[in-house]
C-alpha cells in the first residue's frame, strides 16, 4: 500500500468537534504508515434535515468503493419518531456487515509500568438483537400496545463468539465472559450461549480461553471490580454494558471502539453528539484518537496505533489537556497543538 484512503463521517453534534482531532493524530504519524488520504463524507440527522436522506447512497458507495477504512463521530438520533429518518450508524454496520464493534475499557496507569486497574474489552455483536429496529404498534383490549422483534442467529453469535475467542486468545488473562439473560430469555439468549460456547469446542486454540458466564444485570455490577478480561454480548446489552464500563475509566469522552467485519474496520467512539456539551470546545477528543489508534492496530499498523495511544496516555497522565469531563479546563483544540508538535 502507497497511501491509505481514510472515509471521515463525524455526522453531528461533538462529532463535528472529535473527529479532526483523530485526523491531527493519523496525520502527525508521518511515515509510520502509508500516506493518509482523507474524504469528507456526510451522514445524520443534520443531513437528513437538509437532504431528507440520513445516509446517502454515495456516502456509502465512495466507502465501499474507494475507502480502505473510515472514522464516524456521532449521530443525533431524536427519540421521538420522525417520518423517514433511520439512524445512519446501525444502517452502515449493517450495510458494511461490520458485525463486531469492539470497545476496549481501558483505565490509564499512574507510570508507564504499572498496569492499569481496569483492563477490559467488551464485544458487542453489531447486526442484530433489537436493533433489527421492527416494531410494530397496535390496539389492544386495554389500549396501545407496542412489539418489538429480537433477532439472535446462530450465524451472527457463531462470528461474535470467533471474533471475542481470537481477542481473549491474544491477551495474557485469555479470560471471556458471555453476558446474556439467558434465565428469563432461554430462547434467544440462550441462543446466544449455546452458539458462543460451541466455537471452543471447534477450534482446538481455543481450548486456552477460561469462558465464564454472567447474567447482564449482575455483569453491569460485577464491572466494578476489576474481575473481567473479555465480554462478549447480545447488541443491546453490550452498548449498555460498555456505557456503564466508561464510568470506570473517567468519561465516556475516552472510550473508543471499532465496527468490525471480515473486509473493512470503521473507527467510533462510544459516546453520541452529547448536545448538552456540543458548540462549546470542550468535547473531549480522546475516544475519537484512540478510536483512530484502534482502527489502524485492526489493519496492521500496530506501532502506528502504538505510538497514538502512548501520546494519548502521557498526556493523560501528566494531567495536561484534561477536558471538563475529566475535571480540567482544557479545550478540543489544544489537542491539535499537542498532536502536532509531538509529531
Ligand atoms: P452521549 O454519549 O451523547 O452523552 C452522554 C453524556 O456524556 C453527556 O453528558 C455528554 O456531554 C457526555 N459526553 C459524551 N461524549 C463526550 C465527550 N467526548 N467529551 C465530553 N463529554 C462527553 O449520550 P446521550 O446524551 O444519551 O445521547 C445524545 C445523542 O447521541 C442522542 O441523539 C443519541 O441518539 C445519540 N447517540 C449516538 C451514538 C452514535 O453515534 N453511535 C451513540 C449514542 C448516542
Ligand atoms: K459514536
Ligand atoms: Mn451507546
Amino acid at each position: 500500500r502507497k497511501s491509505l484512503t481514510i472515509g471521515l463521517i463525524p455526522a453531528d453534534g461533538i462529532g463535528k468537534e472529535v473527529i479532526p482531532a483523530a485526523r491531527t493524530a493519523i496525520e502527525a504519524l508521518g511515515s509510520d504508515i502509508p500516506t493518509p488520504k482523507f474524504v469528507d463524507l456526510i451522514a445524520g440527522f443534520e443531513t437528513f434535515t437538509r437532504t431528507g436522506v440520513a445516509l446517502p447512497e454515495e456516502t456509502v458507495e465512495v466507502l465501499k468503493n474507494d475507502c480502505d477504512c473510515a472514522l464516524f463521530g456521532s449521530v443525533s438520533s431524536p427519540s421521538r419518531k420522525v417520518v423517514g429518518y433511520s439512524s445512519p450508524i446501525v444502517a452502515l454496520r449493517k450495510i458494511l456487515d461490520l458485525y463486531a464493534n469492539i470497545r476496549p475499557v481501558v483505565s490509564v496507569s499512574p507510570s508507564p509500568d504499572e498496569p492499569s486497574k481496569v483492563d477490559m474489552i467488551v464485544v458487542r455483536e453489531n447486526t442484530e438483537c433489537l436493533y433489527v429496529k421492527q416494531e410494530q404498534q397496535t390496539f389492544g383490549e386495554h389500549g396501545k400496545e407496542a412489539r418489538a422483534t429480537r433477532l439472535i442467529t446462530e450465524r451472527a453469535s457463531t462470528r461474535i463468539g470467533k471474533m471475542a475467542f481470537e481477542l481473549a486468545l491474544a491477551r495474557p488473562r485469555r479470560h471471556l465472559t458471555v453476558i446474556h439473560k439467558s434465565n428469563v430469555l432461554s430462547v434467544t439468549d440462550g441462543l446466544f450461549r449455546e452458539s458462543v460456547r460451541a466455537v471452543q469446542t471447534k477450534d482446538p486454540r481455543f481450548e486456552a480461553v477460561t469462558v465464564a458466564e454472567q447474567l447482564v444485570d449482575s455483569a453491569v455490577y460485577r464491572q466494578y471490580f476489576p474481575i473481567y478480561d473479555v465480554m462478549v454480548a447480545p447488541n443491546l446489552y453490550g452498548d449498555i454494558l460498555s456505557d456503564a464500563a466508561a464510568a470506570l475509566v473517567g468519561s465516556l469522552g475516552v472510550v473508543p471502539s471499532v465496527n468490525a467485519g471480515d473486509t473493512f474496520v470503521m473507527g467510533e467512539p462510544v459516546h453520541g453528539s452529547a448536545p448538552d456539551i456540543f458548540g462549546q470546545g470542550i468535547a473531549n477528543p480522546v475516544a475519537s484518537i484512540r478510536s483512530a489508534a484502534l482502527m489502524l492496530r485492526h489493519l496492521g499498523y500496530t506501532e502506528a496505533a502504538h505510538r497514538i495511544d502512548n501520546a494519548v496516555d502521557s498526556v493523560l497522565r501528566e494531567g495536561q489537556l484534561l477536558t471538563p469531563d475529566l475535571g480540567g479546563t482544557a479545550k478540543t483544540q489544544e489537542y491539535h497543538i499537542s498532536l502536532q508538535k509531538n509529531s
